[in-house]
């Protein structure tokens, strides 16, 4: 712990400390009236497949050879945390998605993806334990997945109620998709400790949705909606809305229900359908969401980097999160992009994929990208919107979850109050707590604050 904790106080002064970047602009380009400035974080990578922010304000990523690495978001510099020795790699196999334990500091452990060996081609989800600047203690919480070079999904996300979804691939098993005794084809939804949640949408099966391809891209906006990218076959990409026991429709159905035979098993099979696609396919890869006032164009979007279309998608949603508007595309210069991920700071990193076997590479790919509004001066509000708490899900209806950005160092009471000012419930962070579920049975649907030490955020009960 006492190395964590180091990591954890330098983190702090990295994140208050942290000017812009001042690497020379690779170019940039307009979102509204805000320049976005594209520079060069880290180059000389392998194929980075996974990028994720750290509880310690470092970037850490993964890489399809086996490396897991923290990358410094300030200087670049790469910190390898170990090189998994049972990878193998194989065409679009190898290292894939990663995640980490929403309450690292006193949990520090990281899921990852991988395929190897056994009998064949196989894919599965090990937890690493961080100690001591190195990730060890593998321990198999899903093995023997069904695998092919392709088609392998391995996107990683655990929600705010300590679930982990987990998308898989086909496995170009097409029928395994809808064949819900097949772990392939599906998101997967699981416990943090490998079994399968009491609450799934089928007792005793991991599948939280099914009917899909290859999902490669995973990611739970603040509106709580959890969204999917998904590679299609040839005619359309996707982004879906996930949804318990909902069906994807694969492989009847390739993107919109618009085929006499989609519309068909789309209407028999009640199938969710996306709500953006790309047509005809640009081989979509990750996926995040962007609400950060750095770049107020993009507050409420989604990003999706795309692989063989060498490009960036900024899909605006609605209000409500479930109607996308038009695609704006960018970033169309660098090749291949694979990951991406956005900082507190309301940076994006996003890596590049040219030494995947499917391009040719540039001496410094493949690389991470820093996209940002270099203008951009943070205010108090937006630095006091960056620590607030999460709360989910919003709406809720039986009960809510609040999820702080750190633990507390002391007990904190969180009050809630009804629209007319009324405190009708009350709680508390114990100290070294950072998550508390609070049960809403016996309030009417309606607007409610939650005070704490964080602030008043409003809270919708339905
Ligand atoms: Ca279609």
């Amino acid at each position: 712990m006492k190395h964590l904790n180091a990591v954890f106080i330098g983190s702090i002064f990295l994140a208050t400390s942290a000017a812009a970047q001042t690497a020379p602009a690779l170019t940039t380009f307009s979102v509204g009236a805000t320049t976005v400035t594209v520079s060069e974080l880290t180059t000389g990578l392998q194929v980075p497949w996974e990028l994720v922010w750290g509880p310690d304000n470092f970037i850490w990523m993964t890489e399809r050879g086996g490396r897991i690495s923290r990358v410094d978001p300030t200087s670049g510099q790469v910190t390898v945390l170990t090189t998994l020795p049972d990878v193998v790699t194989s065409s679009e196999g190898g290292l894939l998605g990663m995640a980490l334990h929403p309450d690292f500091a006193t949990s520090p452990y990281v899921y990852v993806v991988y395929n190897y060996n056994d009998n064949g081609y196989k894919e599965k989800l090990v937890r690493l334990t961080y100690a001591n600047g190195t990730l060890g203690s593998p321990q198999v919480l899903l093995g023997n997945i069904p695998a092919v070079s392709t088609h392998s999904g391995s996107r990683l996300l655990i929600l705010p109620d300590r679930t982990l979804l987990m998308t898989t691939g086909d496995a170009q098993n097409r029928p395994t998709a809808q064949d819900l005794s097949s772990v392939n084809g599906k998101v997967l939804r699981l416990n943090l400790d490998g079994t399968i949640p009491a609450d799934n949408p089928v007792a005793g099966n991991p599948t939280y949705s099914f009917g899909h391809r290859n999902p490669q891209g995973l990611v739970r906006a603040a509106n709580g909606r959890i969204y999917s990218s998904e590679h299609g076959e040839n005619a359309e990409d996707e982004v879906n809305i996930l949804e318990p026991n909902r069906n994807y429709g694969w492989p009847t159905v390739e993107g919109l229900c618009n085929l006499a035979d989609e519309q068909t098993f789309c209407t028999t099979n009640n199938v969710r359908q996306p709500i953006f696609t790309w047509a005809p396919t640009v081989g979509v890869a990750g996926l995040t969401y962007y609400d950060h006032p750095a770049i107020p164009g993009w507050r409420n979007s989604l990003l999706a980097a795309t692989l063989r279309g060498n490009k960036l998608t900024q899909i605006p949603l609605d209000a409500a999160g479930t109607t996308a508007g038009t695609g704006v595309f960018t970033l169309t210069s660098f090749g291949r992009l694979r990951a991406l991920c956005v900082s507190p700071q309301g940076r994006v990193y996003v890596s590049t994929s040219n030494r995947d076997g499917r391009a040719t590479p540039g001496a410094s790919d493949d690389r991470i990208l820093v996209l940002e509004n270099r203008a951009f001066i943070p205010t108090a509000t937006t630095a006091s919107h960056r620590g607030q708490l999460n709360l989910w899900p919003n709406p809720a209806r039986h009960t809510v979850t609040l999820q702080r950005p750190t633990p507390t160092t002391s007990a904190v009471t969180v009050n809630i109050h009804d629209a007319l000012g009324r405190q009708v419930r009350s709680t508390q962070f114990g100290a070294g707590q950072a998550s508390i579920s609070l049960p809403l049975q016996g309030l009417q649907p309606g607007f409610y604050s939650v005070k704490s030490d964080l602030g008043t955020q409003r809270l919708v009960v339905e």
